[in-house]
């Protein structure tokens, strides 16, 4: 046949298999409530680069910063409903869906960080990814948040004593919320895209957070004091909508998962690396920082919030955690 022709028909296979692979790729969304500075945006960047590696194009990633996609419970209901396919998500609202998870939101629970990465990579961890499919979830792989502290706009705090009446946003978590009235603020739970303005406005006096997103949300803005208390270790989940991901091959599903470890690696080395960094940077843009805080009467003062919680919850896995300390 004309050698013309071969060409034509080369190229004409050649625009086929373009085209075809442009339409096998499936784009996959992925929502956070932080910015793009951010740990989870180190960690949205990780998991988008190993899943378009592994799959070879055949899936591409597209981050949303920010709460565009809404708070983190807003963003979870996404993908029990399969408007969203990947979060990334503090446990805040977390337990709201998946109860079992609020174990790991008691105030001073995890002494340091080591201690937290290990009981969530470890068999506990495990468990409490799969019980997620019980509530239309995937629980992929366990991130971070980090070690939260408070920040306000009213006074130092060094002691309980000090968080006496103070309005602080805490996360729509109930376990929280009951450590800080025992705290004696007045704890006032909300989402966290609607907390730069709350806290501009003075609808609340502080709020608390771990150091990276202190820093990534430019909190020295609206706030003027830190006290590192580290009351709660604050850990994060990378999700999936099952919606996804039950469609998908074992081959398939087995990529979101690495990629989800790959992200979670990622996300931990930025938060080490901004607790060593970030209080400085926080110190020169304007912030008093309170660093050698004796967090025995914090301890006292919260101790209640587990015998509500073990009330309620049970205290089995609880046992397994402290047994792990
Ligand atoms: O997950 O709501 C919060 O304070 C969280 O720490 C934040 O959205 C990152």
């Amino acid at each position: 046949r004309p050698l013309v022709t071969a060409i034509g028909g080369a190229v004409t296979l050649g625009l086929a298999s373009v085209a075809l692979q442009a339409q096998a790729a499936t784009e996959i969304s992925l929502g956070h409530t932080l910015s793009s500075t951010s740990h989870y945006a180190v960690g949205a960047q990780a998991f988008k680069e190993t899943l378009e590696e592994l799959s070879d194009g055949a899936f591409t990633v597209t981050e949303h910063t920010s709460g565009s996609l809404g708070g983190e419970r807003e963003m979870i209901e996404g993908l029990q409903i399969g408007t969203v396919d990947i979060v990334i998500t503090s446990t805040g609202p977390l337990g709201n869906f998946v109860p079992e998870t609020y174990v790991l939101d008691l105030p001073f629970l995890f002494e340091d960080y080591d201690q937290a990465r290990c009981v969530l990579d470890g068999e506990l961890g495990d468990e409490l990814l799969a019980k997620m499919s019980d509530h239309d979830l995937v629980g992929l792989a366990w991130s971070e948040n980090g070690f939260r502290h408070m920040t306000n706009s009213r006074r130092e705090i060094a002691s309980p004593a000090d968080a006496d009446g103070l309005r602080v946003r805490t996360m729509e978590n109930e376990v929280h919320q009951e450590a800080f009235r025992q705290m004696g603020a007045r704890p006032t739970p909300m989402a966290f895209p609607e907390l730069f303005t709350a806290l501009q406005q003075g609808t609340v006096d502080g709020q608390e957070n771990p150091i990276t997103v202190i820093v990534a949300t430019n909190f020295w803005e609206v706030q003027d004091y830190l006290s590192l208390t580290g009351h709660v270790y604050s850990p994060s989940a990378v999700l999936g909508s099952p919606i996804l991901l039950d469609g998908l091959s074992d081959e398939e599903r087995e990529w979101f998962h690495e990629a989800a470890r790959a992200s979670a690696e990622a996300t931990r080395g930025e938060v080490s690396r901004l607790e060593e960094e970030g209080v400085a940077l926080l110190e020169e843009n304007g912030m008093t920082v309170k660093t050698d805080i004796d967090i025995g009467p914090f301890q006292e003062a919260v101790e209640p919030a587990y015998e509500i919680f073990t009330a309620e919850h049970g205290s089995e896995m609880l046992e397994r955690i402290q047994a792990q300390a």
